[in-house]
């Protein structure tokens, strides 16, 4: 007789290879062990009738327990952001370990590995922001660590102290190809950032809503595709970050079909979001770079997820505070140029895409799974993560596409205190949430311990 699987979850609508269908899937340990119909009885059972089943998502693009470029430290520990990543459906994240000048990145990529290790809820891996490519840095570190398994670099193009300038990125792309790495780009043209700064604070305009202004997109669109002529250069394999302008994703596509490996992701708060946003009382809470754009590159974002050009969607979770620790380390009425950038998303992600994608029927379910979880899963050699089939981690999330919930002023689990998204209706939220083949929420209540979450190589 062959063994009772430990968990099966029967009767759901399940996206599996891409398809749905209706079917059990039987968990063994933290693993699928099958997916098909009748399923013979577990150990424990979960009836998913009228609900879908849907891999937990994948966020490549989290900043958690991070110190920024300006030295201010986050609001979120592994913890605090894993919990918000679950109760939104995401079961696996990827942050950031984030080198400043003068570190050695080996010793940066073990602090924070201490720290996933002792907070984190869910799987995590890590991209090394590399600020500094001085020493045994790119000679020695980086090679040996991507061979470990962190075979992600991020590399910023503006932001005083941590970015790089043109010569030490082709120096990391040429580290990256020969050692088989992906090199993310946060591409903005820093000239053109500092220039617009300048006179927009010697005019006297420092107001938050000015920063959009500063960050104008001729920065994004020339970094972009001065990035996308290093990677045809050099070979080096790239990851454009946060795509928020037309002429962006224009300049990607093109360069896709010219054959050059990059790939793009965008976020929420470019697809729902747009710069008069910047005009609200309390205008720091949605400031970000880049900014939110107009409704035609909402469109044109939306177009270039249909065909693939934009093959991910993440939060790019920033979490600081509307206080003296946060947004306003600076004082309450520091110029736009020193509030911090970013804003909550781990748990919004998905309920936003779903509602959108989904519930409204904008390129439907199959696409929501793609986008947001198995295409974040592959562009990052995360193999065992992001679907639902034999061999793969049991790592799920269920769903009620039923469920209507309007988000409040402060009611995500992360510390960040506001939600960016209150006042908008979702349709479709995520009930039951497994994690290595444990519920982890049920019934609104959190069931994991800190320090569960494990790291999860990347592979090539
Ligand atoms: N922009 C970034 O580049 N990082 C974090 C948040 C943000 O808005
Ligand atoms: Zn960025
Ligand atoms: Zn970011």
């Amino acid at each position: 007789m062959t063994q009772k699987a430990d968990l099966v979850i029967r009767a759901g609508e399940v996206v599996s290879d891409g398809v749905l269908r209706k079917a059990d899937i039987a968990i063994t340990d933290d693993r699928i062990t099958r997916v098909g119909p009748d399923l013979p009885g577990g150990l424990e059972e979960i009836d998913a009738t009228g609900h879908l089943v849907l891999p937990g998502g994948v966020d490549t693009h989290c900043h958690i327990e991070q110190v920024s470029g300006a030295g201010l430290l986050n609001a979120d520990t592994f913890e605090s952001a894993t919990r918000s990543a679950i109760f939104g459906g995401t079961t696996t994240v990827v942050s950031f370990a984030a080198q400043h000048p003068g570190q050695r990145i080996r010793d940066v990529v073990a602090d924070y590995a201490h720290l996933a290790r002792r907070g984190a809820l869910v799987d995590y891996a890590f991209h090394m922001i590399v600020a500094d490519i001085s020493g045994e840095n790119l000679a020695r570190d980086i090679p040996d660590l991507i061979a470990k398994g962190h075979r992600s670099i991020k590399i910023f193009t503006t932001y005083d102290k941590v970015r790089l300038d043109d010569h030490a990125i082709l120096d990391v792309l040429t580290k990256a190809r020969e050692a088989g790495a992906l090199v993310c780009f946060h591409a903005e043209n820093d000239g053109l950032i500092r220039h617009m700064t300048a006179r927009l604070l010697a005019d006297g305009k420092t107001a938050p809503r000015y920063h959009a202004q500063s960050h104008p997109r001729e920065a994004e669109i020339e970094a972009i595709a001065r990035m996308c002529r290093f990677a045809e250069f050099t070979g080096a394999a790239i990851m454009i970050f946060h795509v928020s302008t037309r002429e962006g994703a224009e300049v990607i596509r093109a360069a896709r079909r010219r054959g050059i490996s990059v790939q793009a992701e965008t976020c929420p708060h470019y697809l729902f979001m747009t710069g008069d946003i910047l005009g609200q009382d309390r205008a720091a809470r949605f400031m970000c770079s880049p900014p939110q754009r107009e409704p035609d590159d909402q469109n044109a974002l939306w177009e270039a997820i249909e065909d693939r050009t934009i093959g991910l969607v993440t939060s790019d979770h920033a979490p600081y505070r509307m206080d003296g620790d946060g947004k306003f380390a600076n004082g309450k009425d520091a110029p736009f140029n020193r509030i911090a950038n970013g804003m909550p998303g781990l748990e919004t992600r998905l309920p936003l895409m779903f509602n959108a994608m989904v519930t409204t029927g904008r390129l439907g379910l199959e696409k929501f799974v793609e986008l947001t979880a198995t295409a974040p899963a592959r562009a990052f050699g995360l193999t065992c993560k992001g679907e639902i089939a034999e061999g793969f981690d049991a790592d799920i999330a269920i769903w009620d596409p039923e469920a209507v919930y309007t988000y409040g002023d402060n009611d995500l689990h992360d510390n960040v205190g506001y939600n960016p998204f209150a006042g908008t209706t979702v349709k479709g939220m995520p009930v039951q949430v497994i994690s290595q083949g444990v519920v982890v929420l049920r019934d609104g209540e959190m069931l994991g311990a800190p320090g569960r979450g494990r790291h999860i190589a990347m592979n090539r």
